[in-house]
């Protein structure tokens, strides 16, 4: 068993995602950033970053943070989702969300959707690196269904690790649209039932937005 401690963000939705597609048991614990649970010290102990998700599984007493190592964790635990082939760039791509797509999609979120007016530089700046990284994702997955795996690719950590990032494409004024390989591979994981329920823990917020 699982414990999940997790909110209805990107970061959260990706373990969310990877532990529905493994089906395997695990038990949510709702840590609510708009009320600065994440500083609680009793999820301090869990999570000395004080950021959402972290786990601990029961069975082998490890407790971690920050998704890249959970993805990597449970899925190597489980012997799914990291194509053997592809090992190597599962981990690099993985590499790419965690210090590229995620980071700087954060960064638009912040600046033009919380706090548009506010500094024209950062909207810019953030807004050109978005457009920027939504052009190498596109460039990725021309001729591929998925991000790595050979021939068309493999659905893995990667994807999951991506999509949720991507699912808020309206909230960084991106036209996916004008990226059509970056589209047309939101829609097929969007279909996934398991995305469908993965996305909506801790609780139901919205659908998936669909393009
Ligand atoms: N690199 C971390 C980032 C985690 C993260 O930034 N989580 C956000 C929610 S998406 C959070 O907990 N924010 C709370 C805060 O800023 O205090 C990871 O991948 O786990």
């Amino acid at each position: 068993m699982i414990d999940l401690y997790t909110w209805t963000t990107p970061n959260g939705r990706k373990v969310s995602i990877l532990l529905e597609e493994l089906g395997i048991d695990y038990a949510v614990h709702s840590i609510d950033i708009s009320k600065d649970e994440q500083f609680d010290p009793d999820f301090l102990k869990i999570a000395p970053n004080n950021r959402i998700p972290a786990i601990v599984d029961q069975e082998t007493g490890v407790q971690m943070m920050e998704t890249g190592a959970i993805m990597l964790y449970l899925a190597e635990k489980h012997g799914k989702f990291i194509p053997k082939v592809d090992r190597w760039a599962t981990i690099e791509w993985l590499m790419w969300q965690m210090g590229g797509l995620g980071p700087m999609l954060g960064q638009v979120h912040h600046f033009v959707k919380y706090n548009a007016g506010k500094s024209e530089y950062s909207e810019e700046r953030y807004s050109k690196e978005a457009r920027r990284l939504y052009g190498v994702l596109d460039r990725r997955l021309e001729g591929r269904d998925y991000i790595v795996g050979s021939g068309r690719g493999e659905y893995s950590i990667t994807d999951m690790a991506c999509f949720p990032w991507i699912a808020r494409h309206d909230w960084q004024q991106i036209d996916l649209n004008e990226f059509s390989n970056v589209r047309d591979w939101y829609v097929r994981i969007a279909e996934r039932p398991a995305v469908q329920s993965g996305y909506q823990i801790p609780k139901y917020v919205t659908d998936i937005p669909m393009p």
